[in-house]
């Protein structure tokens, strides 16, 4: 008998209502049966073995408003954190040139602000234009933005604007007291708006329950557009923070989600983000088997340890994955 060929429409349909109810059935599927589809997916939209890696920069660091529980930065938690004020262009473009030679495609940089002052653009703007003269993509993290600062960014050619939901609207006053999810939800709006790509995903292992971790998922799939990068970060717990002690994440549980992810957002990058250092390389293989296909590289996230270049380039090699593929779709 011939084989059933994969149908594009029914695999890789473009959807944004998602209920709870099909999100818990998918994550509850044989594990087998999930990575299954979750791969044919992944297939139908992009090269299984080609993984796009960005580095990232802490540009300002610590003494933070807000109080993200899971936040090293915040500026309310005893860490042993040394907070840093905006770093000068020049050191940007130092640490944006050693990432590109190591193979980096997209430079991230992140600053711990609750929202960036309009003189802050104006030095983050020289940064990215910087950068994009070296031929990398870029992508800032800023906090809430107003529309002025979402289109200056746009008009020095921004790549990525990152923002995150970070957890399901339920879960997030627990985790946030500073801020809404609205508020988050407004500012993604603005960036979208402003013609930006959207770089939005969330973080597990926070102590959320399985129907926080479906809620998560369909709160970003069901953003009015997808975002075209996911990042989906497993908790790195900081002493200090509040939520260091949460109780950690079944690393199975995790890889469902980014199947699941992968499912929802069938064409958006999926990145394997925060937590990886404590993943085993099995782990992280499994990971992409999911359907991820972005990662962050090089040794340090913002705050936290990230596995150095020279251990991925190896685990790359293993699993016969390429680096590469340009994700700017505006
Ligand atoms: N201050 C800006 C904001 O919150 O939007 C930008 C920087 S903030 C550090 C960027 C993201 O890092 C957060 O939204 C969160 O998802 C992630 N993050 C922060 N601390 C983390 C941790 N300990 N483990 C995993 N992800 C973390
Ligand atoms: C994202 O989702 N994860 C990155 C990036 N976007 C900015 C940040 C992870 C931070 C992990 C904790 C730290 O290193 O401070
Ligand atoms: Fe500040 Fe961002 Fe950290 Fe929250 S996640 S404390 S806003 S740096």
């Amino acid at each position: 008998m011939m084989q059933a060929q994969a149908n594009p429409v029914i695999n890789s349909a473009i959807r944004n209502d998602w209920q709870l109810d099909e999100v818990r059935a998918l994550l509850a599927m044989p594990f087998n049966d999930l990575l299954f589809k979750a791969q044919t997916v992944h297939r139908e939209n992009f090269d299984p073995n080609q993984v796009q890696v960005s580095s990232l920069l802490s540009i300002k660091t610590g003494s933070c408003a807000e109080d993200c529980g899971y936040c090293p930065q915040s500026a309310r938690f005893n860490t042993d954190l040394e907070p840093e004020s905006l770093l000068p262009l020049q050191e940007v473009l130092d640490a944006a040139a050693k990432a590109k030679s190591e193979g980096a495609s997209r430079f991230c940089m992140g600053a711990a602000w609750r929202s960036p002052k309009d003189r802050d653009i104006d030095r983050v703007v020289d940064m990215i234009k910087g950068i994009k003269s070296m031929g990398m993509e870029t992508c800032v993290t800023l906090g809430m933005l107003t529309d002025e600062q979402t289109a200056r960014l746009k008009e020095a050619e921004l790549d990525y604007y990152n923002h995150n939901l970070d957890t399901s609207e339920d879960f997030y006053s627990e985790v946030i007291t500073t801020r809404t999810y609205q508020d988050r939800l407004d500012t993604l709006e603005r960036v979208r708006n402003a013609g930006l790509n959207v770089c939005c995903g969330g973080i597990l292992g926070m102590g959320e329950s399985d129907n926080d971790r479906a809620n998560m998922l369909i709160g970003l799939a069901n953003l009015p557009k997808h975002p075209e990068s996911v990042p989906i970060n497993m908790l790195v717990q900081v002493e200090g923070t509040p939520l260091y002690g949460a109780d950690e994440i079944d690393p199975l549980v995790f890889i469902r989600c980014v199947a699941v992810a992968r499912i929802m957002m069938p064409t958006s990058r999926v990145r394997l983000s925060a937590g990886r250092d404590e993943m085993s390389d099995e782990m992280q293989a499994l990971c992409f088997l999911a359907g991820a296909n972005s990662v962050f590289y090089g040794e340090k996230l913002l705050t936290t340890d990230n596995p150095v270049a020279e251990h991925d380039k190896k685990l790359f090699q293993r699993l016969g994955i390429q680096m590469g593929g340009s994700t700017t779709v505006l």
